[in-house]
């Protein structure tokens, strides 16, 4: 395996644009929508996006009695699930990291939320009949490349007992049509409430183990670090987080907001993997009040958030900071890792306001 990339300082690579440009984040304005329309949604793919064929079909097997294997059309005919759900990739927030570790240089904007459509997992594997002794289900997708020098197929795991929650779902739908190719055409799995890298896209094959699974996405990638060298820790459900839309008009190059003096509606989204989110505060220079939270919209789905800013002719720095039912609370300031991960820092948009 050739050596890890080393964490860099200062301004983005032209490696790192590239990824950027084929991976492109929600633009904050979309936070007003309640289901992100999917070609706004976040993208994050690690290798191409695979063709899907015809002939795809998703193999159901490992340590379990029945094997099976599902075309797409037959998956599509079986009684299915809608679930509204948030997806937030790991990485979010690793462009504000320094060093930063070389890889998509997310800002904020890597989190939107979808309505998916498919089949319960857990209906899956019961069919297939599991034998005792399975500890993990295995997720292999279609798409292929390199990382590290090691070449592999895009695969993670999920531990039994999360796979076999009822909103784990297989999906051939976002947003009442069919997958686009760039979200995992024709099956990928959808994993609520876990950072996206769970939710495995162009589906091929569903494997029960009895032993963890190593492959790099699971063993290697996706954990936290401190320091290089260090086993870390899997990451898994999403950090309390939340965002604003940026109020006003923007300057094109600077992206800096310029608003008219008086009454800003703020509104924004908070989300959590753990607990529902109980307070949304919003500070303006620093000065922290409490925002206006709404309840879930739906069990895995972010909340709404809305306050109103007596804008005042200047120069502000506007920031918001969610906490949930659990008492965790986002940071302000990012919490370095190796990888990037997990970076849930309050957000903080400068703002020119004028008479
Ligand atoms: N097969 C496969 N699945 C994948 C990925 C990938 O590169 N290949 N990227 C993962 C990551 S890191 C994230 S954040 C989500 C992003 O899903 P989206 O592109 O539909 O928003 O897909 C996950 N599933
Ligand atoms: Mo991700």
């Amino acid at each position: 395996m050739s050596a890890r990339r080393p964490p860099i300082v200062g301004r983005y690579t032209a490696e790192e644009v590239e990824l950027a440009t084929r991976n492109h984040g929600m633009p904050l304005e979309a936070l007003r929508y309640d289901v992100t329309p999917a070609g706004l949604h976040y993208l994050l793919i690690h290798f191409d996006i695979p063709p899907s064929d015809e002939g795809w079909s998703l193999g159901i097997g490992g340590l379990v009695e029945r094997p099976f294997s599902l075309s797409v059309a037959e998956l599509r005919s079986e009684d299915s699930l809608t679930i509204r759900a948030t997806l937030e990739c790991a990485g979010n927030g690793r462009g504000q990291i320094s060093p930063r570790y070389p890889s998509v240089p997310w800002l904020e904007e890597g989190v939107s939320t979808a309505e998916w459509t498919g089949v319960p997992l857990a209906r899956l594997l019961q069919r297939a009949r599991l034998r005792d002794g399975v500890k993990e289900i295995v997720f292999h997708g279609a798409d292929r490349g390199f990382d590290h020098g090691l070449e592999h197929d895009f695969a993670r795991s999920l531990p039994l007992h999360e796979a076999m929650r009822e909103e784990v779902l297989v999906a051939h739908a976002m947003n009442r049509a069919p997958l686009p190719p760039q979200h995992g055409a024709p099956l990928r799995l959808v994993v609520p409430r876990w950072y996206g890298m769970a939710s495995v896209k162009w589906l091929r094959a569903i494997e029960a183990t009895e032993r963890p699974f190593d492959g790099f996405q699971q063993a290697v990638a996706y954990r936290f670090r401190r320091a290089q060298g260090e086993k870390g820790e899997p990451c898994s459900l999403m950090r309390v987080n939340s965002l604003m839309a940026p109020p006003g008009i923007p300057d094109f190059y600077t992206r800096r907001r310029i608003v008219q003096a008086g009454e800003v509606e703020i509104s924004g989204r908070t989300w959590s993997g753990s607990a529902p989110v109980e307070r949304v505060e919003f500070a303006v220079d620093g000065k922290w009040t409490n925002a206006v939270v709404a309840k879930p919209q739906a069990p895995n789905a972010w909340q709404s958030w809305h306050t109103v800013w007596q804008a005042r002719v200047g120069e502000n720095e506007l920031a918001c900071r969610a906490t949930d039912s659990g008492g965790n609370v986002q940071p302000l300031d990012p919490v370095w890792d190796l990888s990037g991960f997990g970076n849930n820092a309050v957000q903080r948009i400068f703002v020119t306001v004028r008479g």
